[in-house]
């Protein structure tokens, strides 16, 4: 697991690829896997021709290039008062990538559109399972509802680069807006399935509930991300005088509206410029606010409000 200073967010808008967290749930694939990333085979099941797809017939199906913000859902875990379990993230589980890869929906399409009833796209990763123990306590297996057939990609490039290991190659499930579990990575079986997968990491994992409260698959899953933004500069010391205040801020499926910065613990705001391209809806913004500050100490909150009014 590594995690990306809060200080190395730069103001370019695509977080280069060495600085991009890292979040593995098993031990990763060997480097040999992207030796021929064309030859990495996935499944695609769940649709009406059920086919078994290599990345090179894949690269002939279909390309996109889609921004989005790649987030583990416990970004920010370590502020919690709770003392939750899991890596202590503090902001650095989160970066915005480019992704180039086919759109599910031209894969699907060319295999005859889902079967029947088919309610979730089920990924499961390529990971080999070690022996002795439930494949279904360990494995990668994540179910999102079908309509994000609409923006989720099977991608084998990011920032313009093969993907790597690191990063889910030869190939991963990309699903624009959602918590990052759901980008499988190391993607081997895509398929359209009745009900969500009773892997764990579905099942009880992953689940929004109350603290202390054991997880079931009753409570929503994690799976759209909420607008959020955070501060990436001044960190611990700032100047007297003149202060540019630099952060990050995305809507998740919804898109961003606007950012606003305070420098007084939140008792008046500011609106923020956003910097850089908008690369879309997926995308996050880089924002900065110019700010005169006395000297002394100064608690600095950003704020983020999406197109729908959530803040
Ligand atoms: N196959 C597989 N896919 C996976 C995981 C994993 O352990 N195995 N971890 C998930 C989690 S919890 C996160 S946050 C993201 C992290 O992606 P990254 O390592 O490219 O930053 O990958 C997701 N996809
Ligand atoms: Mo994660």
């Amino acid at each position: 697991t590594m995690e990306t200073q809060r200080g190395a967010i730069g103001s370019g808008v695509v977080t280069p690829s060495d600085r991009l967290f890292v979040r593995n749930n098993l031990p990763a694939p060997s480097q040999e896997i992207t030796a021929n990333p064309d030859a990495w085979e996935a499944r695609i099941d769940g649709v009406k021709e059920p086919r078994t797809l290599s990345v090179a017939e894949l690269k002939q199906m279909g390309v996109v290039t889609v921004a989005s913000v790649l987030q583990c859902s416990g970004n920010g875990r370590a502020f919690f008062p709770h003392g939750a379990s899991g890596t202590q993230w503090s902001v650095g589980a989160a970066g915005c990538v480019l992704w180039t890869g086919v759109p599910l929906k031209a894969v699907v399409e060319a295999l005859g559109g889902p079967s029947g009833g088919a309610k979730y796209i089920t990924s499961t990763g390529g990971e080999s399972l070690p022996d002795g123990l439930d494949p279904k306590t360990i494995v990668v297996e994540r179910s999102v509802p079908a309509e994000a057939l609409d923006s989720a990609l099977l991608a084998w490039e990011m920032n313009d680069e093969p993907l790597p290991v690191a990063h889910g190659g030869p190939l991963r499930m990309v699903v624009p807006g959602y918590y990052g579990v759901n980008n499988v990575k190391y993607v081997k079986t895509v398929a359209f399935t009745e009900s969500q997968t009773d892997a764990k990491i579905q099942a009880s994992g992953y689940r929004i509930r109350d603290v202390g409260v054991a997880g079931s698959p009753d409570q929503p899953s994690m799976w759209q991300m909420n607008v959020k933004s955070w501060i990436t500069s001044p960190l611990e010391a700032g100047r007297k005088g003149r202060n540019m205040v630099y952060g990050v801020a995305f809507g998740g499926t919804v898109p961003l509206q606007k950012v606003e910065v305070s420098v007084d613990g939140g008792e008046t705001w500011k609106q923020a410029r956003f910097l850089g391209p908008d690369l879309g809806p997926f995308a996050w913004r880089p924002f900065v606010l110019a700010v005169d500050l006395e000297a002394g100490e100064h608690r600095m909150v950003s704020r983020a409000t999406d197109t729908e009014g959530n803040t």
